[in-house]
């Protein structure tokens, strides 16, 4: 008698727990159906997957756009003091010498936009057009930078050191070779134009020295 008082009191507490939690379930239900059919947000959340790739390509844009600004102007004053090299041009008031006069004018352009320390100025000579292309054997053995008797091999006999370092003299062709790497700074760039973070910007610039 005691054992169907108890069974019959458990019956009836569970069943209003029972309709309770069924209860809790069906308005939880009823709750996550309406966040899904309400779309008082979707504005906000279509323009945060657009912005972020539009925000990632306009600064790869901007930053292409940099690095070719610098490319241009290092062509630019490559081929200005490079025409000046050619005539013998030294900035004496300065005290520069054509390496120096290239580097000057590339500062005055784009030295904000650069670390000069990178920039590399390298000037080969040679005796004439038909030796251009055919540099020959030489170790700068007193690192002077220059070639002296003994450091090349005249492999065409025209008593010059083509392809060497340097600005050549009176009527010889010049090849002035500027270069920058560039460090990328946006993974897009890198992607398309990088190669472990860094873009060379090079400018060339050939030259016949005149007679002076
Ligand atoms: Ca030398
Ligand atoms: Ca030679």
């Amino acid at each position: 008698m005691t054992m169907s008082t108890c069974r019959n009191t458990q019956d009836v507490s569970a069943a209003p727990s029972q309709s309770a939690g069924r209860f809790r379930a069906r308005s939880r239900w009823r709750r996550l159906a309406g966040l899904w059919r309400d779309t008082s947000g979707a504005t906000a959340v279509e323009f945060v997957f657009v912005a972020i790739p539009v925000i990632y390509l306009m600064v790869g844009i901007l930053e292409f756009s940099a690095a070719m600004t610098v490319s241009n102007s290092l062509e630019a004053a490559t081929n200005l003091s490079s025409r000046l090299g050619k005539t013998g041009f030294v900035d004496i008031d300065e005290g520069l010498d054509q390496s120096e006069t290239i580097r000057a004018e590339i500062e005055r352009r784009v030295g904000p936009l650069i670390d000069m320390n990178k920039l590399e100025i390298d000037a080969k000579a040679y005796a004439d057009f038909g030796s251009v292309g055919n540099a020959e054997p030489w170790n700068d053995a007193n690192d002077n930078g220059e070639p002296d008797p003994g450091e090349w091999t005249d492999t065409n006999g025209n008593n010059f050191c083509d392809g060497c370092t340097g600005f050549g003299g009176a009527d010889n062709v010049v090849i002035y070779t500027i270069t920058y790497p560039w460090t990328i700074m946006t993974p897009l760039m890198n992607r398309l134009l990088g190669e472990d973070g860094i873009f060379n910007l090079t400018a060339y610039s050939v030259v016949k020295n005149e007679p002076y």
